[in-house]
């Protein structure tokens, strides 16, 4: 049983202080993919969750409470790139609730916390929430002066620039205003421009977003503001931060001002007097979301009257004020049409659902994964099945449950094809792992396009204007058919494509151009994961790029029978990834095709970010025991000072570290008269005192 399972209560204290941490770490990791970079790992229900059952977890053990705690932090540090910009109020973020019920415990609270009565009159201001990005907007005798973004709520970055591009915020406020007031509200893209926006980078091979937030916060966090410039984004204005005056004793008179001194203000808000008004409010919210031409993750709930906004004051770091409650992730039924199997660059087969396709919370779903033949038989799922679907965020649309009572009573168990549906040779499955395989490598042409299309992707050899559907075409023509075509496509094909529909002078330049660009310099590391070798990543490339140095390198090594032990002493790679690495590299099309590439493009050696210390590079080996650091310490304290550890003692070996009672490795060091260090010299080679 995992951690996680343990109902809180159940925790050991020892138990409790293992999952804080943990959560920490998940969490902060969360965060810098959230905010940093645009591409979330979690969806926000499974980041409530987490974050629900750490602060339950505090409750019950107030001592354990760690500085990182992410109960103590608003949202993420700011990115480098920027400069910071400490806010004159700390920008806040708001609470969640989830359910119906938790409305009367948030206004049963503030009842008490106010000392009023059930009678007592309470209004709130219900809003939409927003799913974009928090700005703040500094006026000065009415005059924009600075933007920020919330960062961690203490500091932010400064957008000043960024911001002011944005057509919906004014740059001069209409009087009477404060002399000093910052504005705060949210930067968001609409559901059309994040749409417009993909296809526009998709068809110049950049970077899609994953959804319109992503989208929005990618466009404003740009260090060069015309970019941010060329982008559409919107604005909405919702409360104010700081401000020399205060003009306003309600919120919904805040909101009258904002909107005559010229912010965009939703104008879905509603005043709303108890309870009942809230539920609907919410729901009607619900319903008419997928209308909406932005996204909204919820609505929030405020108090209206300004004095006790002050009164009620903050939790932690969320006003005890205002509350969001969030809208459950979406969900649809619909029909199950055909489960269709794809084959990726790898070969490896993914089965997909072809839907009746619905509408899910405004956007249309046609396909959901299905993962694996596994997932299929656990759940039963079935051709003309009538499922239910969910979209979180931006998780692939997943289907949840099967009705069953609606299967036709001719339904059949889905069969996993035998053989590959584009090249038709055999499937294999190895058993350790869930997914099957085609195994027709370079005969099966959907590999061969997929490599293709990996090969000049934007963290693979980057070709801008060789796009999906440029690769596609291109393959169909039967002008590129393996990754060296690229580099004679001018020589051979140049003219053909000038008179190709689409095409123009200018298009087919640019593409040249981002060609010779690869010709002329490559970074071994984009390189080498570019041609998509199984199971080597971006990372796993570096680690390679930077152990080997250069490509001949690499490929002599590989071609020797070393190579599995060369490669294991690499800390990340395993045997199994080995063996992949070494079947590529000794495989004869790819021995020739390596030979060309090479003659083509200009590999540049591996820029490492790591600083040289005595032992980067080298083999080190501890022995006996050591008596100021344990052995898992010393041994991460070579590695990250570029070392390989190793566990015996060879021809090889760089250093041998002594600890006491050293045996049979210092004997052997000293036969091979392999360098010895005492501990107090491995740490004053690393410069530790
Ligand atoms: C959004 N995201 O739409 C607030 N928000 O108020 C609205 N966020 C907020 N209000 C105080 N409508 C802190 C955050």
């Amino acid at each position: 049983m995992s951690l996680r399972e343990i109902p809180v209560q159940d925790l050991t204290p020892l138990e409790a202080q293992a999952e804080l941490k943990e959560l920490a770490r998940t969490l902060a990791q969360a965060d810098v993919e959230y905010y940093q970079n645009d591409a979330p790992s979690l969806t926000d229900a499974q980041y409530d969750s987490l974050k629900k059952r750490n602060e339950a977890i505090e409750a019950l053990f107030p001592d354990l409470v760690l500085p990182e705690s992410p109960s103590l932090k608003v949202g993420a540090k700011a990115a480098e790139g920027f400069d910071k910009i400490t806010h004159l109020i700390p920008m806040l973020s708001l609470s969640n609730i989830f359910e119906e019920a938790d409305i009367l415990e948030f206004t049963d609270r503030i009842r008490r916390f106010l000392n009023l009565t059930a009678e007592d009159p309470l209004d709130f201001v219900a809003e939409p929430k927003i799913d974009g990005l928090s700005y703040s907007a500094l006026y000065e005798n009415g005059v924009y002066v600075k933007g920020a973004t919330r960062g961690d709520g203490a500091q932010g970055e400064d957008i000043t620039a960024n911001l002011s591009t944005i057509r919906g915020l004014p740059m001069k406020l209409q009087a009477p205003f404060p002399e000093k007031i910052e504005i705060r509200g949210e930067v968001y893209m609409t559901k059309a421009d994040f749409f417009a926006l993909n296809n526009e980078q998709e068809s110049l091979n950049k970077k899609t977003f994953a959804n319109p937030r992503n989208a929005a916060a990618g466009s404003l966090r740009q260090l060069d503001p015309s970019i941010t410039a060329s982008r559409k984004l919107s604005v909405f204005a919702y409360t104010v931060g700081f401000t020399s005056e205060e003009l306003w004793t309600t919120h919904a008179e805040l909101l009258e001002h904002l909107k005559r001194w010229g912010f965009p203000v939703s104008p879905e808000i509603q005043l709303c007097h108890n309870d009942d008004e809230l539920l609907a409010y919410y729901r009607q919210m619900g319903e008419k979301r997928a209308a909406l031409s932005y996204d909204i993750d919820g609505v929030v709930y405020k108090i209206n009257r300004m004095d006790y906004q002050r009164r009620l004051g903050f939790i932690s770091r969320a006003p005890r004020w205002a509350i969001a409650h969030k809208f459950p992730p979406m969900q649809a039924q619909t029909i199950l049409k055909k489960i269709r199997v794809q084959v990726g660059r790898t070969g490896a087969l993914t089965p997909v659902a072809d839907l009746e396709p619905v509408n899910v919370g405004g956007v249309m779903v046609s396909h959901a994964t299905l993962h694996n033949a596994d997932e299929i038989e656990r759940k039963d799922i079935r051709e003309a099945d009538t499922v239910i679907i969910q979209r979180a965020g931006d998780v692939i649309p997943q289907i949840v449950a099967v009705l069953k009572d609606k299967r036709p009573s001719n339904s059949q168990p889905f069969e996993f094809p035998k053989q590959c549906p584009i090249c038709h040779s055999h499937v294999a499955r190895d058993p350790d792992e869930a997914a099957h395989y085609c195994t027709g490598g370079l005969i099966c042409s959907k590999q061969a396009v997929e490599r293709l299309k990996h090969f000049v992707s934007r963290d693979a050899l980057d070709i801008e204007g060789l796009g999906k559907k440029n690769i596609e075409a291109f393959f169909e023509k039967g002008w590129i058919k393996t990754p060296i075509d690229v580099f004679y496509l001018k020589e051979r094909h140049g003219e053909a494509l000038l008179n190709t529909e689409g095409w123009g002078e200018k298009s087919v330049q640019n593409l040249w151009d981002a060609i010779q660009k690869v010709a002329d310099g490559t970074a071994l590391d984009k390189f080498i994961f570019a041609l998509g070798i199984r199971q080597v990543g971006q990372s796993t490339a570096r680690l390679l790029a930077e152990q080997f140095g250069s490509f001949s390198h690499l490929s002599e090594e590989m071609k020797k029978d070393t190579a599995m032990e060369e490669l294991t002493r690499i800390d990340g790679i395993g045997e199994v990834m080995a063996a992949d690495i070494i079947d590529f590299f000794n495989e004869p099309n790819n021995e020739k095709l390596l030979e060309e590439l090479q003659n083509k493009i200009n590999l540049l050696p591996f820029q490492t970010n790591r600083i040289q210390t005595p032992f980067t590079g080298k083999t080190v080996v501890f022995t006996g025991s050591l008596e100021h650091m344990t052995r898992m310490e010393a041994k991460s304290l070579a590695l990250a000072a570029g070392a390989k550890v190793s566990g015996s003692v060879s021809a090889k070996t760089d250093f041998v570290v002594l600890g006491a009672d050293a045996g049979s490795k210092a004997k052997k060091a000293a036969e091979l008269g392999i360098r010895t260090l005492s501990e107090k010299e491995f740490k004053d080679m690393l410069e530790i005192i």
